[in-house]
C-alpha cells in the first residue's frame, strides 16, 4: 500500500496483540494476556455504554467457570450464585428436571447475563491499567501475512492512527471486519439454517425458579432469568415474522399456551426481535497473523447456551498460545490454534443442533412432519428416563472435556516467521 502524506504524519503505537472488538471474546482475551504479562490494546467501535448494554446470553457453562478460577479472574469477573444445575423440560404441560451434573468437582456453572459479564471484564480489565479504545472507527488490518502487522482506525475526533504489533485477535464477531479481510479462498464456510424463527422478547417480569424450556403443538417456547426482575422469553415462529406482528397481549397468550402456565405474571416488555436459527463454521480460525476468536469464526443456534461459551473457550487457548509464544519460544499452541477450537465448535455446534431439532421437531409438526416428531419424542423420553443418556447430556453441558487433546496432528504450522501463511 502506497503511503499518503497523511498516513506518514499518523501517530503510531506498537504493542503485542491488537484485539479488534470488546465482546465476551475480546474482553476475555485481553485480561487473559494481560494476566500473563503480555501487552495488548483493545479496539471498539461502539461505546462502552452500548458494549455494556448488549443483552444476549445468559449462562456461563461449569468449563468457562472453571477457566475464569485458573487464571485468577472468577472472583471478580464472575458475580451471583452458582446454578443448581437443574434445568425444566415442559413437555404438553408435564415438567421434567435435568441436571447438569457430571460428578465433577470444582465450581459449577453460573446463571449470568452476558451483559453482567461483559461489564465486570471491562471494569477489572480497565482498573487493571488495559488499554482499551472506544469508538475506534473505520478499523483497517495490514500485513498479516508478514511479521508485524499493522492496524489503523480513526479516532472519535476523526485522527488517524496506527498500531503495529505481532498478533492481530480478531474478535469483532459475525459482522466484523476481521474474518472479511482474509483473502477469498483461504476460508471455507460451513453453513446451516433450520429454517426456524425465534420471537425474543425481554421483559422487566419474574424470572423463572430455574431454566425452562416448553414443548407443545403450539410450538417452542422459553423463558430464562436475565436478572432478578428481568425475563428472557422466546417464542417459535416463522423466520420472516414481523417484531410488529407479535402484540404484548399476543405475546403473553402465547407464552401461557405454550408454557402451560395460565397464571404467568406478565411485565413491560422492554425488547423485542425475531431473528433465523443458523449455524456456520469458518474454517480455518486462522490467517497468518490474525487469528479469529468467538463469533468472528462460528455461529451457533442458541439452545444449549454455547455461543459466547466458544468464545470464552476460543479465549483461553488464544491467550495461551501466546502466553507460550512470547514467554516460551513455542509456538505449538499457535499453530494447533484452529484445529483444537474447531473440534469443540463441532462438538457444540452438533450438540446444539440436536437440541434444536429435538425441542422444535417434538412440538409443533408442521417443518418436520408426525415421523421426526416421533423421533423427536423419543430422544426426550430417553433423556428423562435412561441415566447414561442424562448423564451424556449433563456432560454436554458443562461443556468439560470429555475427550483428550490429540497432539498427533500437531505439525509445524503457519504462524509467518518471515514466511507466506497458511491456514491450519
Ligand atoms: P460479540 O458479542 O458480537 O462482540 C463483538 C464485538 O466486536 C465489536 N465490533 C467491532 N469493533 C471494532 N470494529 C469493528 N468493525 C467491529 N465490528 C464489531 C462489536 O461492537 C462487539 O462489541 O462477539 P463475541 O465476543 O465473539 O461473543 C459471542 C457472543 O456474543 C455470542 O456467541 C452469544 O451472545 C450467543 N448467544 C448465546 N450464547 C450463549 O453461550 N448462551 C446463550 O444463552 C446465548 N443466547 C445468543 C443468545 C445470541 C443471541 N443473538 C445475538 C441472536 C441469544 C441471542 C438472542
Amino acid at each position: 500500500m502506497t503511503e499518503g502524506p497523511e498516513e506518514l504524519r499518523e501517530p503510531s503505537d506498537s504493542t503485542t496483540v491488537v484485539v479488534i472488538g470488546a465482546g465476551p471474546a475480546g474482553l476475555t482475551v485481553a485480561s487473559l494476556l494481560r494476566r500473563s504479562g503480555i501487552d495488548c490494546v483493545i479496539l471498539e467501535r461502539l461505546t462502552r455504554g452500548r458494549v455494556a448494554q448488549r443483552q444476549r446470553a445468559g449462562i456461563v457453562e461449569t468449563r468457562a467457570v472453571r477457566m475464569f478460577d485458573s487464571w485468577g479472574l472468577a472472583e471478580q469477573v464472575l458475580g451471583g450464585a452458582p446454578s443448581d444445575g437443574l434445568m425444566e423440560f415442559r413437555v404438553d404441560g408435564e415438567s421434567h428436571l435435568v441436571s447438569d451434573d457430571d460428578g465433577s468437582e470444582g465450581p459449577r456453572a453460573r446463571l449470568y447475563p452476558q451483559q453482567v459479564l461483559v461489564q465486570k471484564l471491562t471494569a477489572t480489565y480497565l482498573a487493571d491499567g488495559g488499554d482499551l479504545r472506544f469508538e475506534a472507527a473505520d478499523i483497517s488490518l495490514h500485513d498479516l501475512a508478514g511479521d508485524r502487522p499493522t492496524v489503523r482506525y480513526r479516532t472519535a475526533d476523526g485522527t488517524l492512527r496506527t498500531i503495529t504489533c505481532a498478533f492481530v485477535a480478531g474478535c469483532d464477531g459475525d459482522h466484523g471486519i476481521s474474518r472479511a479481510t482474509i483473502p477469498d479462498g483461504v476460508l471455507t464456510a460451513h453453513a446451516f439454517d433450520h429454517g426456524i424463527g425465534w420471537l425474543t422478547v425481554l421483559a422487566d417480569a419474574p424470572p423463572p425458579a430455574r431454566p425452562l424450556l416448553a414443548v407443545s403443538p403450539h410450538g417452542f417456547a422459553a423463558h430464562f432469568a436475565r436478572g432478578p426482575h428481568t425475563s428472557r422469553y422466546y417464542l417459535q415462529c416463522p423466520p420472516e415474522a414481523r417484531p410488529g406482528a407479535w402484540p404484548d397481549n399476543r405475546v403473553w397468550e402465547a407464552l401461557r399456551t405454550r408454557l402451560a402456565d395460565p397464571a404467568l405474571v406478565p411485565g413491560p416488555i422492554t425488547d423485542r426481535e425475531v431473528f433465523r436459527l443458523r449455524s456456520v463454521v469458518h474454517e480455518p480460525m486462522q490467517y497468518g497473523r490474525l487469528f479469529l476468536v468467538g463469533d468472528a469464526a462460528h455461529i451457533v443456534s442458541p439452545l444449549g447456551g454455547k455461543g459466547m461459551n466458544l468464545a470464552l473457550h476460543d479465549a483461553d487457548l488464544f491467550a495461551r498460545a501466546v502466553r507460550d509464544s512470547v514467554h516460551g519460544h513455542d509456538d505449538t499452541g499457535l499453530h494447533a490454534y484452529s484445529r483444537r477450537c474447531l473440534r469443540r465448535v463441532w462438538n457444540d455446534q452438533e450438540f446444539s443442533h440436536w437440541l434444536t431439532r429435538t425441542l422444535h421437531d417434538a412440538g409443533d409438526d408442521t417443518h418436520s412432519g408426525p415421523f421426526q416428531r416421533g423421533l423427536a419424542r423419543a430422544r426426550l423420553d430417553r433423556l428423562f428416563t435412561s441415566r447414561n443418556a442424562a448423564r451424556t447430556f449433563a456432560e454436554l453441558m458443562t461443556g468439560l472435556d470429555f475427550v483428550p487433546d490429540v497432539e498427533a496432528h500437531d505439525g509445524p504450522g503457519p504462524v509467518a516467521r518471515g514466511s507466506a501463511p497458511a491456514g491450519d
